[in-house]
């Protein structure tokens, strides 16, 4: 069960991502468990968990991050967004099979439709991509994977999650790896990383 502590407000170092991070994971898009936008009313973009075999010693749990879609099959607003996601078994619904569930947040510029518990809480939605190549770099460890008393204590920790994750990627540190641009003032691993991510094969 969830411990009845306070939530730290970021992860992760203010000096950018450390080792093991960034992580590199990538997938088309496939059908999930069909409960994250029915029940939960947060859509995760599911992606082949069978890359998680390069990286043995990753721990399941609550990551943040940054996404890019193959532009050709999803024109988003952006083409890196902010992300965060879970990689594990879904304790609360006792899931047999690992998976990679990201759920993709507005840009940081927007106003995040998650920053408060007051009221019904919305969480991003977008057009449909299932079956899109999808690229995802792990930057930084939020939490472990928890059961829960309700389905109400769940989805209110997805949202602390989706805060913690922003304000994570806030930091200056983090910047770089947002910057849809090539950027000649960000460093030449990130720069590095980024070509990564935006790059699908025609
Ligand atoms: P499934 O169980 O098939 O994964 P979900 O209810 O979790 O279904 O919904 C996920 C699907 O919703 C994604 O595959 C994607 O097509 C779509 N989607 C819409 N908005 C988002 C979002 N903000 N983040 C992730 N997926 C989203
Ligand atoms: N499921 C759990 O059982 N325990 C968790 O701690 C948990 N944390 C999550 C954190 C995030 C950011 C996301 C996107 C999902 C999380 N889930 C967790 C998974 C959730 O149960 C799952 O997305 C839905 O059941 C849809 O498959
Ligand atoms: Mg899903």
């Amino acid at each position: 069960m969830r411990p009845d502590t306070p939530r730290d407000p970021v992860t992760g170092p203010d000096s950018g991502p450390s080792s093991p991070y960034p992580i590199r994971l990538s997938g088309p898009v496939i059908k999930g468990f069909g409960r994250g936008s029915k029940e939960l009313g947060i859509p995760t973009a599911n992606i082949p968990a069978d890359e998680l075999a390069k990286y043995p010693d990753l721990s399941v749990g609550v990551y943040y991050g940054v996404v890019a879609l193959d532009p050709s099959r999803f024109a988003s607003q952006e083409p890196i967004l902010p992300a965060v996601l879970s990689i594990g078994y879904n304790p609360f619904y006792k899931n047999e099979t690992k998976s990679i569930e990201i759920h993709l947040m507005p840009p940081l510029s927007s106003p995040s439709p998650t920053a408060t518990a007051d009221g019904p809480v919305t969480f991003h939605k977008l057009p449909d991509f299932y079956g899109t190549p999808l690229n995802l770099l792990l930057l930084g460890y939020i939490r472990p994977e928890f059961d829960y008393v309700s389905l109400e204590a769940l989805v209110e920790d997805i949202r602390v999650d989706c805060e913690v994750a922003r304000r994570s990627l806030q930091r200056p540190a983090y910047a770089c790896y947002l910057a849809s641009k090539e950027d000649e003032t960000c460093p030449e691993d990130v720069r590095g990383q980024i070509r990564w991510l935006t790059r699908f094969e025609s």
